[in-house]
């Protein structure tokens, strides 16, 4: 066999092997992470986020990207244990869980934004 058929051979092992590979290693990564929901904090609308209630499933992990349309807000579901921190306007934060249990968890804006602060809450509903 000349080298340069040698080379051949070896070039073409190497598609016909790493490419499938490739793509089924980026497949269980891809499935490995959770899609992320967004929600929009605001005062808008009578303060409701957008959306006002994300369902999730169950034991699946949750990921949520948090911002806000106008001011800093916080975000807080108490029954599970999550404050996000500060969601200030225009900025992204993500955050992570895999819920356990099936129910409705309220989350509260945790700063005081603004005369529509109380009515800024909404709902994480996890489902079987
Ligand atoms: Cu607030």
């Amino acid at each position: 066999m000349k080298k340069i058929e040698l080379v051949g051979a070896l070039l073409v092992v190497l598609v016909l092997v790493i490419t499938p590979a490739s793509v089924f290693a980026y497949q269980a990564a891809s499935t490995a992470t959770a899609e992320c929901k967004t929600i929009i904090m605001q005062t808008y609308e009578n303060g409701n986020p957008i959306p006002a209630e994300t369902h999730v499933k169950k034991g699946h992990k949750v990921c949520l990207r948090l911002t806000s349309y106008d001011v800093t807000h916080g975000f807080v579901i108490s029954d599970l244990g999550i404050d996000a921190g500060e969601i200030h306007a225009g900025k992204w934060t993500q955050i992570e869980f895999t819920p356990n249990e099936t129910g409705t968890f309220n989350f509260v804006c945790s700063i005081r934004c603004s005369p529509m602060h109380s009515r800024v809450r909404g709902a994480i509903i996890v489902e079987e």
